[in-house]
């Protein structure tokens, strides 16, 4: 069973998941305002990618006995000057929850919980993932010309 204390731990980070979804599903109305429909396909996708991780880490609070919260979300910001910066925003969230997920990580490791260790232990894993694929993009924006970036976002509008 889970720990009070890694519990509240996790259901601090369900709602940033749940958070860094609204942030991506806003993004993703942004590119299609601007008519970016390859960036905006992407972003959402992102925002399901983030929901499912907070209903990975409900569904493990429930098979460990615990109660995962369902809570209110803050406000996600809107507006975004250009699509390098609105993927430069992106991977200093990805960056941000990496530390979110480290720390829990710590609590996990500080409650003596080895199970929560190994499940959070997939998280630290795939935030490598998540902050390499959005440099990747950062970077490719950088060096992209006008011509560049609907290359780009073109591609980009092929994720699955
Ligand atoms: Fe973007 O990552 Fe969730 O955890």
């Amino acid at each position: 069973m889970i720990s009070k204390k890694l519990q509240d731990a996790i259901n601090e980070q369900i709602n940033a998941e749940m958070w860094s979804s609204n942030l991506y599903l806003s993004m993703s109305v942004f590119f299609a305002k601007e008519g970016f429909n390859g960036f905006a396909s992407w972003m959402k996708h992102q925002s399901h990618e983030e929901m499912g991780h907070a209903y990975s880490m409900m569904d493990y609070m429930i098979k460990r006995g615990g109660t995962p919260v369902v809570g209110m979300i803050n406000v996600v910001p809107t507006g975004w000057g250009s699509p390098l910066e609105v993927f430069e925003s992106a991977y200093k969230h990805e960056v941000h929850i990496s530390e979110l997920i480290d720390k829990l990580v710590d609590v996990a490791a500080a409650e003596r919980d080895k199970a929560s260790q190994d499940f959070l232990w997939g998280f630290v894993r795939e935030q490598v993932e998540e902050e390499a694929t959005i440099k990747d993009i950062v970077d490719k924006l950088r060096i992209a010309g006008t011509t560049g970036i609907f290359y780009i976002d073109a591609q980009l509008g092929q994720r699955k």
